[in-house]
């Protein structure tokens, strides 16, 4: 038996942040979610694949486009010319609702549409059976767990998985599951949600393919897809990345002794010339310079430098980087900060830094049913947020303090 395992492709959502007017760059950027869909069809063709498992967030809306729909419709009926199979369960965000679809699902996708546990058989083209259980969202959240709810293995076929959109954990609002949970004779639980590619157990296997293509820069870490082949007791897996646009974090330092002639030039062509892992690539610089002076300067004009940059870039790469932000580094100097030490600052943050009092400070926020609907925050995103905001404090203190000496 031989699948691919994929989940999260999200794929009616759009890049955050990409401020260009550049007409090309926009278009190119709509159909990256769609070659990312054909090139998973295109690698179940390759590797003849019995069938592909979509664990879940295939869209990104629980209201999908008709357009979307469409489109994904036609990419499995490409594989029905395969005889591929594709068996499909929805998750939080594209939760199951009926009547919301409005085409036939084609004849060799087999749908989980109910928030029940339920199992399928399908026959692969050697006549082999293989039992496949899992669930789907019908409601954005699942607060119980659902492992417990699975059958044990079904002795009157050759195989036996199950397909989980969930997350880790006692709580929570993803269908919360522990690992040991999972019913170890299964021979493969398809896993999804979490958009970091991941294996989480080994026997039985559990893994999270992660996202195929990541939206935003805290998505970097998705390979996507799972290539899995079963022969007896005998499990074989490996990653394939698939992703168009690729997140990236550079480091430039800005030398003292660069003239400023030569600054912007420097930047631009320090990352036209890098090597770059995909066709599109989100850029974040963190520009690191070398005298407080030209630390303020670079401040006091980032907006534009950063629109220059993204605008040049995109010509002269032709559509290969995308610049999503300059972030530059703050540098240790002895000057005060409007007559403060500029550690100062770093202390007023310190207790923002501490995640319960973050969440103490914005608990009003964060329980706005769109506002919980729409965003979580995970401590790696506390931390940054903090030490932004602290960075943004100290930029203008810093700023004000200069421009008035
Ligand atoms: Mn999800």
């Amino acid at each position: 038996m031989k699948f691919i395992h994929t989940a999260d492709l999200h794929i009616d959502q759009p890049f955050a942040n990409v401020t260009t007017d550049d007409a090309g760059f926009q278009q190119e950027l709509q159909q990256v979610n769609h070659a990312v869909l054909k090139k998973i069809v295109n690698q179940c063709i390759e590797e003849s694949v019995d069938f592909l498992l979509v664990v879940g967030d295939t869209f990104h809306q629980a209201r999908s486009s008709i357009y979307t729909q469409e489109f994904i419709m036609n990419e499995f009926k490409r594989l029905e010319e395969y005889g591929i199979q594709v068996i499909m369960s929805f998750g939080n965000h594209d939760y199951y609702t009926e009547n919301r679809y409005w085409f036939e699902w084609p004849e060799n996708v087999t749908l989980f549409t109910k928030e029940e546990v339920t199992t399928k058989v399908i026959t692969l083209k050697n006549n082999e059976a293989v039992a496949i259980s899992g669930f789907s969202y019908e409601h954005q959240w699942i607060t119980q767990d659902k492992a417990l709810d699975y059958p044990e293995r079904d002795l009157d076929t050759t195989y036996h998985i199950g397909l989980y959109h969930g997350e880790i954990g006692s709580t929570g609002q993803y269908a919360p599951f522990l690992v040991s949970e999972l019913n170890p004779r299964y021979d493969y639980w398809a896993l999804g949600h979490i958009h970091k590619s991941e294996k989480i157990s080994t026997h039985p296997l559990a893994i999270y393919p992660g996202i195929p293509q990541g939206h935003t820069k805290k998505e970097k870490n998705g390979q996507g897809i799972v290539l899995v082949e079963v022969e007896s007791n005998q499990v074989d897996y490996r990653f394939i990345p698939v992703s168009i646009v690729g997140f990236e974090t550079i480091e430039m330092t800005l030398k003292e002794d660069l003239e400023r002639h030569l600054y912007l030039s420097k930047l631009i062509a320090g990352m036209a010339q890098k090597d770059w892992a995909c066709p599109i690539n989100f850029v974040t610089v963190v520009v690191k310079p070398v005298t407080g002076q030209l630390m303020s300067e670079l401040i006091a004009e980032k907006e534009e430098i950063l629109h220059y940059l993204q605008t040049k870039l995109l010509q002269q790469t032709a559509g290969n980087i995308w610049l999503m932000d300059l972030v530059i580094e703050s540098v240790e100097t002895d000057k005060l900060i409007m007559g403060f030490d500029a550690s100062l600052i770093d202390d007023l943050s310190a207790p923002f830094a501490k995640k319960d009092e973050f969440y103490k400070l914005a608990k009003d926020i964060l329980q706005q049913p769109v506002i919980a609907a729409n965003i979580q925050f995970d401590e790696e995103d506390v931390k940054l947020m903090v030490q932004e905001s602290t960075q943004l404090v100290k930029d203008k203190m810093i700023f004000k303090n200069e421009a008035s000496q």
